[in-house]
């Protein structure tokens, strides 16, 4: 039993007197669900109707719906974000103490599956927060952090500040390669969340994210037209570059490594020149689906992610 501990990933539900753990071997895509029964009851960590634990409050879950996301901070811990830097700065080609050297706007790295990142991946806090907005059981959980866009301060424009929403799954014919062709439907499919995860403090001039606060319910409508075939990310770009979501509130996704902002998978954003003196170190992976969201489900129950959707088709 110690050992399997060693590889506990999260907690997948949390019952009475019944434990539900997901372990998982580290750096694979195989993870299992160990049920633990107990003798005394567990009461006071559950929500009243749903037996799930409460990282996120009621409001929190209602901004997610709304606005399209919600900040944690302190989602992973900041020593876990020093490492990952640490490793990600060998990468760069550039020395962290020479500022001389970081002569790119931006450095683009990714797929690294060691410690730090599938431990930033797999808090406790993230992991009760995914079952909270996708839906226990729903959701893969992620041995790497995907792609790293590393923003150094630069007077040059970084060529990749452009306003879109990340696209999910890739074209049944034609170049797969070409991330264009990747296509987004109004179901979200293969996608259950975009996250953006904090690994070094991130102030204003830091080249933050900038966040189009409830785009996603514009992104859905545009969609909807287009069924379960969706549109691809050259054909969102040709909607006037998110035209419909140009009057919305901005939001710059601020704040100390550790930080993760957790993102219904229609969120317009943008990355932004940086104007500080920090390199800013992000990742944006996807949480990926183990289940596809439904918009008409025959016991009319949703998950927030869908919630969102289904308002902003006016289904709600
Ligand atoms: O670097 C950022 O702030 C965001 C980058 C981004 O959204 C992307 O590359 O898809």
């Amino acid at each position: 039993m110690g050992d399997l501990l060693d590889h506990l990933i999260g907690v997948v539900n949390l019952q009475s007197q019944r434990i539900e753990l997901r372990i998982q071997l580290p750096y694979t895509q195989w993870s299992w669900v160990l049920a633990v029964e107990h003798e005394r009851p567990l009461g006071h960590h559950l929500t009243p109707d749903s037996g799930t634990p409460s990282v996120l409050s009621e409001a929190q879950i209602r901004q997610f719906i709304h606005d399209g996301f919600v900040k944690i901070p302190g989602a992973f811990p900041r020593e876990i974000a020093d490492h990952g830097r640490s490793i990600l700065w060998q990468d760069t080609g550039c020395d962290e103490t020479d500022p001389t050297t970081w002569t790119k706007p931006v450095i683009r790295l990714g797929m690294y599956g060691q410690e730090p990142f599938a431990r930033a991946a797999n808090t406790p806090v993230l992991h009760q927060a995914f079952d909270q907005l996708v839906g226990p059981g729903r959701w893969w959980p992620r041995t790497d952090l995907g792609t790293f866009p590393i923003r150094f301060p630069s007077p040059h424009d970084p060529g990749d500040a452009g306003w879109h929403v990340d696209s999910s799954f890739p074209p049944d014919s034609g170049d797969t390669s070409d991330f264009l062709n990747w296509r987004v439907n109004v179901t979200s499919k293969g996608r259950a969340l975009l996250m953006l995860f904090l690994f070094s403090d991130v102030g204003e001039p830091d080249a933050p994210t900038r966040i189009r606060i409830a785009s996603h319910l514009d992104v859905a409508r545009i969609l909807a037209p287009a069924g379960e075939y969706g549109l691809s990310s050259r054909d969102l770009a040709a909607e006037q570059t998110f035209a419909e979501t140009a009057a919305r509130d901005q939001v710059l996704a601020t704040g100390d490594a550790g930080t993760v902002y957790l993102c219904h998978p229609f969120l317009v954003h943008a990355a932004q020149p940086h104007r500080g003196s920090r390199p800013r170190f992000l990742a944006q992976p996807p949480l990926t689906q183990a289940e596809p969201f439904l918009l008409n489900r025959t016991n009319g129950t949703y998950w927030p992610v869908e919630q969102a959707i289904r308002i902003a088709l006016q289904a709600a």
